[in-house]
């Protein structure tokens, strides 16, 4: 079935909820996520939608996946997933293995498989081999506030919405202590630094945060590619390390494990090669021992489809979502956690489409 038609769209969101993204990703720390979709069309006038990760309004990364992605997509059979994602990979790996086009193929992936599973009337989560779960429990995942009064606050606002699961992205030991304090054994507590910390450094912040009783340890050192160094701060015992939302392919991954560098992998499926590649990853850490758990700054197609794979796992991972409430709702609220839970998705395909009417009143 022919592709016949291929757009990328930017939309961009205002939350509200205090705080802000810890990473200014090269702009001005802004309160608001975008979404990059890929929105590809068939012969027969099926829709698939996908997304790539993006920030800060970023009009160049959607010229750049509209104009040297899509074309090498259009006239392609949608059938072809696995193909197509190569074909792509290969011609253009000398521009980047991750990163904005690395991105955007994520996203052609994720939107070919929306359009396999509204072919075949399946939701996603039958296509990657059936559901162990209707609703997949969430994890909160904070802002930065900076200060322990703020921390601690929306570790209770978390808490109070239902969740079991707190993640802190604080670098600095006081709010930290704060959080874990004021989750005061109700929910479980991890911390993300996002690579701050040269080696020596996550060494000695390891150490002096080893009594908190941490969940998990993610990214603690400079560069994210810095695995035997991550493997450092894993053989002082002290926690289970995270990593992978920086990653581009299994193959990172490959490594990531081989360093003994890992306890559990985050690939993100807007980033690390779609739907396709997180499956590979999930059955590369299936035979290695480590425990797949997505990364899911996301909240467009690419939220939805980690929903499925979430679904689709034996130990069903918890799910990150970034705490934050919008302005708008892309799903007319489907996506939107209850106590802690989202429900899978029922419909064909993703199970969901985006509204028309908050893209183009947020469109970019
Ligand atoms: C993160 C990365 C990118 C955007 C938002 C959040 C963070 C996470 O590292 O793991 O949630
Ligand atoms: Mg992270």
């Amino acid at each position: 079935m022919k592709i016949t038609a291929a757009e990328a769209i930017l939309v961009s969101i205002p939350f509200a909820g205090g705080g802000t993204p810890p990473w200014s990703f090269g702009g001005k720390p802004a309160n608001a996520f975008d979404t990059l979709f890929v929105r590809l069309e068939t012969e027969t006038g099926v829709v698939g939608w996908g997304e790539a990760f993006s920030r800060n309004r970023d009009a160049a990364q959607r010229d750049l996946i509209q104009s040297r992605l899509l074309p090498l997509v259009v006239g392609r059979n949608a059938f072809e997933i696995s193909k197509i994602k190569h074909d792509l990979e290969f011609r253009l790996h000398n521009f980047g293995r991750s990163g904005a086009l690395h991105y955007g193929i994520s996203a052609i992936d994720i939107a070919l498989w929306d359009i396999l599973g509204k072919t075949c009337g399946r939701p996603l989560v039958d296509l990657l081999g059936g559901r162990f779960a209707d609703e997949i429990e969430v994890y909160a995942s904070l802002m930065r506030y900076g200060t322990a009064e703020a921390v601690a606050a929306a570790t209770e606002d978390a808490i109070q919405r239902g969740y079991r699961f707190v993640k802190l992205h604080e670098v600095e030991f006081e709010p930290i202590r704060a959080a874990v304090a004021a989750a005061g054994g109700r929910a479980q507590v991890m911390l993300d630094t996002n690579c701050p910390w040269s080696v020596a450094e996550a060494l000695r912040r390891d150490a002096e945060l080893a009594d908190l009783g941490l969940y998990w340890f993610e990214e603690p050192v400079w560069p994210p590619e810095n695995y035997a160094g991550l493997a450092e701060i894993r053989a002082a015992g002290n926690h289970r390390i995270a990593a992978g939302e920086n990653a581009g392919s299994l193959h990172d991954f490959v490594a990531m494990i081989a360093a003994s560098a890992i306890d559990i992998a985050q690939p993100d499926v807007a980033k690390t090669g779609g739907v396709t590649e997180l499956m590979r990853i999930a059955t590369l850490c299936e035979a290695e021992g480590v425990e797949f758990l997505p990364h899911c700054a996301l909240f467009g197609p690419g939220q939805v489809a980690t929903l499925h794979i979430h679904a689709a796992q034996r130990s069903v991972p918890i799910f990150e979502r970034l705490f934050c409430d919008f302005e708008a709702e892309l799903y007319g609220g489907a996506t939107l956690p209850e106590a802690g839970f989202i429900p899978l998705p029922k419909g064909t395909g993703l199970g969901l489409d985006p509204d028309p009417e908050v893209i183009a009143k947020y469109r970019v």
